[in-house]
């Protein structure tokens, strides 16, 4: 058969009708991405991976999707490939957010792509990356507290586990583990952002779009405050290690709201912020790019496997010196972040 490259679209759950590159092999359509390194999306089929320490016995498949109209998703043509339709954009725009913005290309900076499986095991309230496949799985939620877990703030949290993979490293557990996390929180909310896409805009909630009302809140994780969602810390504290990686984040991205848009009361694509700081401090943001560059280069050149908070910090001024010089607002604005989350 003849392999090119074709345009289609999709009907997605939580991004309106977004446009993909596919694959059209003969008179089949796949759903895969020959301009982002073949990235593609299969089907999990509802089954899970049976793995114990890292060793995988047997694995849910990820059988490609493929279509005959190059139209996915629900609709006229529903061919049950609509969650694969938000995986595949998800990391279509991670991928473009990581090569435009940051000139990295793939997650491997090699250009190859990964995959993503959807529909894994049955009423899965949970995503993940993986080292060992190199890919991101997305279950379908139970309904009642979340949907389909495949929202663009979502596979942007998977894919960027991946580059950290790639990259520092963080060990996932302990302070660096909670700095794993929240790298993922802030690249996964800074490519919400960047798609632009009206449907599901950009903000510092995680994972407001899969919410169902039997969660119980808008979001699972709040940026400006973390701690609303009951259990994240807003600001350092020497049992901060202690806590599960996704509390621990907390610091951190609580560092990363505060550094791009400041402390107090602001509204951003409609939603309204209220950020504390840890020593009453009054901050004014640098922006989403300049936080962006700053983490960027703080883990791709600074941090490695065993960084805690205070070799975060370091890590950040020196990415800061290097961008923008010391002394600079940017400068002074990261090390005033950090004190404002009592990371000294
Ligand atoms: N959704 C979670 C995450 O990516 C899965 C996990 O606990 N590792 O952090
Ligand atoms: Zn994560
Ligand atoms: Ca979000």
């Amino acid at each position: 058969d003849t392999i090119e490259t074709a345009t289609g679209d999709g009907r997605s759950l939580y991004g309106g009708t977004v446009t993909l590159e596919t694959t059209l092999s003969g008179s089949t359509y796949q759903l895969k991405d020959p301009t982002r390194g073949n990235t593609y999306t299969g089907d999990a089929a509802n089954k899970t991976d049976l793995c114990i320490f890292g060793i995988c016995i047997s694995r849910a498949p990820a059988t490609l999707f493929t279509d005959t109209d190059n139209h996915w998703g629900s609709g006229a043509t529903a061919d049950g490939s609509t969650a694969a339709v938000d995986a595949q954009y998800g990391t279509d725009v991670t991928w473009d957010y990581y090569k435009n913005v940051h000139g990295r290309n793939g997650i491997g900076n090699d250009g190859k792509g990964s995959y993503n499986r959807v529909h894994y095991g049955n009423s899965y309230n949970n995503a993940f990356w993986d080292d060992s496949c190199f890919c991101m799985t997305y279950g379908d939620g139970d309904g009642t507290q979340l949907g389909p877990l495949v929202a663009l703030d979502v596979a942007g949290h998977e894919m960027s586990h991946g580059v950290t993979s790639k990259t520092a490293k963080l060990t996932y557990s302990g302070e660096s583990g909670g700095l794993n996390e929240a790298t993922s929180d802030i690249f996964g909310s800074l490519v919400e952002f960047y798609a632009g896409n009206s449907s599901d805009t950009g903000d510092y909630l995680i994972g407001e779009k899969i919410v169902r009302s039997g969660f119980g809140r808008d979001a699972l994780r709040y940026m400006d405050k973390p701690s609303k969602d009951g259990s994240s810390a807003d600001y350092w504290s020497s049992s901060v290690g202690n806590l599960d990686v996704h509390y621990s984040s907390g610091v951190a991205n609580h560092f990363a709201y505060l550094l791009a848009e400041g402390s107090g009361t602001k509204t951003v694509n409609g939603v309204t912020y209220n950020s504390p700081t840890y020593n009453g401090s009054t901050l004014t943001g640098i922006g989403r790019d300049k936080l962006g560059a700053i983490w960027y280069r703080a883990l791709t050149v600074y941090m490695t496997s065993s960084t805690n908070y205070a070799a975060a910090r370091t890590a950040t001024l020196n990415a800061a010196r290097d961008l923008y010089g010391t002394g600079t607002t940017e400068y002074n604005a990261v090390a005033a972040a950090w004190t404002a989350v009592n990371v000294n």
